[in-house]
């Protein structure tokens, strides 16, 4: 039987395994995470573990917060908070190559659900400093279109009413902050991670909204003293499989239960807006800047953005891996003519030449044969990323009226893949916090477009679709972009995929439906209609 990674038998990895270059008994837990997932522990844990080594300032020990699942916490207990990070790509000739680092700076795990009154008590700890975030983008309790938050989300009202267990991240956050005001402790930083716009302002607004709930002296509290720095974050981190864990097993020659798989590309940018310090994170290659809005929204648009349409492209395809979308030819071109011809557009301020080689780079990293991602992975939670990874782009290209049919295909593939099914008929599961309004939303546009004239059916269907505010906002108001999606989502239902993306290939007058003057009939029968009709409730179900 095989020895266990542990403080231990740390001594014992092979030569070649990067290990934690610093005395970890002498660790004090600086950061809270929230959210211990394979993305945190392929980034942040592992830029903390080596800024800890390069400055050896050992006060920034990590303890991980799982919300839910007690997986993380039993796979790193037995492990002394050790786990490798194993970086693949490959060589010139094609042949997988992995890097193992073996990280330091996790030290203890706890889970939410278990215990939330220890986790309040972690962020009132005086020793803690920052908590941070990973929780993705649907643990912000918030609307996706507006960022507002949604007051009849299940945790939010439950923990409107539970100070001492509270189930959400952002009442965790307010109730720990509130009991370190009581304790007269100094403030700290919150810092998002997550793949949002503007991911701290984000969460400062939430925080403050559900604080003022509360009580108005602890909001001007967390207004006046913690700091909330926007933060962008790129480093392609699949879920780990079983392979993944035999085989860095059978490296390390011990057993890890619980590694995590990653890109050797990392991009980390973070406002430097620390309320009390921070890791010499700059030290293991963190940018630290003023104002990170260029960084995340290039990131969202154009590294996020051309992913989520790979995922459900491809998964329409019956594609299993993200790497094998991206090397369909076809896919491939119509990628790389999304990126230069409508999004790179709406990226003013960057050169060109970045924008190219980001352009470049971030299609060799999706073809990178030793990661396979799961484009079903990519697809999950389609409501929450939509909104900042292409309808935002759509807007500004609406704004001056610039051609949007590719980034409206890659909207209708999602729309499409909410159906369930792909091209072969495989049935897959919607993986989406909103999954159960989103099947009502569907199941209404398919009566609307039944009910329609057939010459207006195409525009009914997406009228109701784009007319779902929390996901699409006021897009759906927008003639435009609904007959754009109503052209997309007509070819992906007769033609399917492939023929999507040679007719978007082809000259823009090709691509407007052979039908377009009936398009416009049916552009006014349906806006007379839908002034008529209620909308979906801005406030949505689970
Ligand atoms: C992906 C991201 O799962 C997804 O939605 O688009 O996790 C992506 O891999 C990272 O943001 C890359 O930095």
């Amino acid at each position: 039987m095989l020895e266990r990674l542990n403080t231990e038998s740390l001594a014992r990895l092979p030569a070649d395994v990067e290990k934690p270059a610093y005395d970890r008994s002498r660790l004090t837990p600086g950061i809270v995470h929230l959210g211990l997932g394979a993305f945190h522990r392929a980034h942040q844990a592992v830029v903390t573990d080596m800024a800890m080594a390069a400055s050896q300032d050992l006060s920034w020990g990590i303890l991980g917060v799982s919300l839910r699942s007690p997986a993380t916490r039993d796979a790193l207990a037995p492990q002394d908070g050790l786990y490798t990070l194993a970086l693949r790509d490959h060589d010139a000739d094609g042949q997988p190559r992995e890097q193992l680092r073996v990280v330091g700076a996790v030290q203890r795990v706890m889970v939410a659900e278990e215990d939330p009154n220890a986790v309040l008590e972690r962020i009132a700890y005086p020793q803690t400093r920052i908590v941070s975030l990973t929780i993705t983008e649907k643990g912000y309790c918030h609307e996706p279109a507006t960022g507002h938050l949604r007051w009849d989300d299940p945790d939010i009202l439950h923990d409107l009413e539970n100070p001492i267990r509270p189930r959400s991240a952002i009442g965790m956050l307010v109730y720990g902050l509130a009991l370190r005001r009581e304790r007269g402790l100094p403030a700290l930083t919150l810092l998002s991670c997550d793949n949002l716009q503007a991911n701290g302002d984000t969460l400062r607004s939430l925080v403050l909204a559900f604080a003022l709930r509360l009580d108005v002296a602890l909001t001007g509290w967390i207004d006046a003293h913690c700091t909330f720095p926007n933060s962008m974050v790129d480093r392609i981190v699949p879920a780990t499989r079983d392979e993944d864990r035999a085989r860095i097993t059978q490296r390390l020659g011990m057993e890890d239960a619980w590694p995590v798989v990653g890109e050797p590309y990392l991009n980390w940018v973070i406002e430097d807006k620390f309320a009390a310090g921070r890791p010499a994170w700059e030290a293991a290659g963190v940018t630290f800047v003023a104002n990170a809005a260029p960084y995340e929204r290039l990131k969202l648009r154009m590294v996020n953005g051309p992913h989520s349409a790979l995922a459900y492209l491809g998964a329409l395809l019956g594609i299993e891996t993200i790497r094998e979308a991206a090397i369909l030819p076809a896919l491939r071109a119509y990628l790389d003519d999304m990126m230069r011809h409508e999004i790179a557009p709406t990226l003013k301020g960057i050169p060109d030449s970045g924008l190219e080689g980001y352009r470049q780079r971030f299609l060799a990293r999706v073809d990178n044969p030793a990661l396979p991602q799961p484009t079903r992975q990519v697809a999950m939670d389609g409501s929450q990323k939509l909104p900042q990874r292409l309808l935002a782009t759509i807007r500004d290209r609406l704004r001056g009226g610039d051609d949007i049919r590719r980034l409206a295909l890659a909207v209708a593939a999602w729309l499409h893949y909410l159906r369930g099914e792909d091209e072969n008929g495989a049935s897959h599961a919607i993986q989406d916090p909103l999954a159960r309004p989103l099947a009502r939303l569907v199941a209404r546009a398919d009566v609307a477009a039944r009910a329609a004239a057939p010459k207006q059916a195409a525009y009914r269907r997406a009228l109701v679709l784009a007319g779902y505010r929390p996901v699409f906002g006021d897009l759906g108001e927008k003639p435009v972009f609904v007959a754009a999606l109503a052209a997309q989502l007509e070819t992906l239902r007769e033609h399917g995929v492939l023929h999507a993306l040679e007719a978007v290939a082809r000259e823009p007058e090709a691509i407007v439906p052979s039908d377009s003057l009936a398009l416009a009939d049916a552009m006014d029968a349906a806006d007379a209609d839908a002034a008529a009709q209620p909308r979906e409730a801005a406030g949505v179900g689970m």
